[in-house]
Order: C-alpha cells, then structure tokens, then sequence
C-alpha cells in the first residue's frame, strides 16, 4: 500500500504535466476580428484548452492536451480559417471571404 501511495506520488504530477503543452507560433492577422476567428479555428480543435493571439506582436499561443491533438493539427485549423501560420499559406478561398480590413497580405497595418 505505501509503495502503491508513493508510485502515485510520482506519476500523478508526471502525467499531468505530459498532457498539458502549450504551442508558440506566429500567425498572420490584422485586428481584432481576425483574432477571434484564429481563436475559434483553434478552439474548434478538440483537445484545445485555451487559444490566444496577439494582434500587434502576431504571435499566437495555445494550450492543449497531447492525447487529444497535435500542433499540426491546430496549425492546419488556422490555416483553413484562412490565415497564414509561419512559412505556410492560408487557405485561399478562405482568404477571399475575409472582410477587406481583414486582408493583412493586401495592406498591412502595425
Ligand atoms: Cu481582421
């Protein structure tokens, strides 16, 4: 029993730490519109705890748990919504629907 009781000790804390991991990527955007729809793209991922971005440092932060999703997968979400991530390109038609003051590869804003 003290054994049992010390094992958990150690692979309790373990175990939750090896579930929860937080991605860092920068996501392009310009406002806040845009924030909420890279937001819900990511939160529309299962397994995705907590979804943030920063419009003026672009960068994109999420918390999510590593039995349920993959970093790809979130990055792929995002990428649908219509928003470059990174090195990859947004999708396309997604892109076009965007309102004109969402179109951050047409006119930039800082
Ligand atoms: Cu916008």
């Amino acid at each position: 029993m003290r054994k049992l009781l010390l094992l958990l000790a150690f692979v309790a804390p373990m175990m939750m730490f090896a579930a929860e991991q937080t991605l860092t990527m920068k996501v392009s955007g310009n406002c806040g519109s845009c924030k909420k729809r890279i937001v819900k793209a990511a939160e529309s991922v299962a397994g995705v705890e907590d979804a943030n971005w920063d419009k003026k440092t672009k960068v994109f932060t999420a918390t999510y748990d590593d039995a349920k999703t993959t970093p790809d997968a979130i990055k792929k979400a995002i990428l649908a919504s219509g928003y470059d991530v990174e090195e990859a390109k947004g999708d396309d038609a997604a892109y076009k629907t965007l309102p004109d003051c969402c179109k951050y590869r047409d006119h930039t804003h800082d």
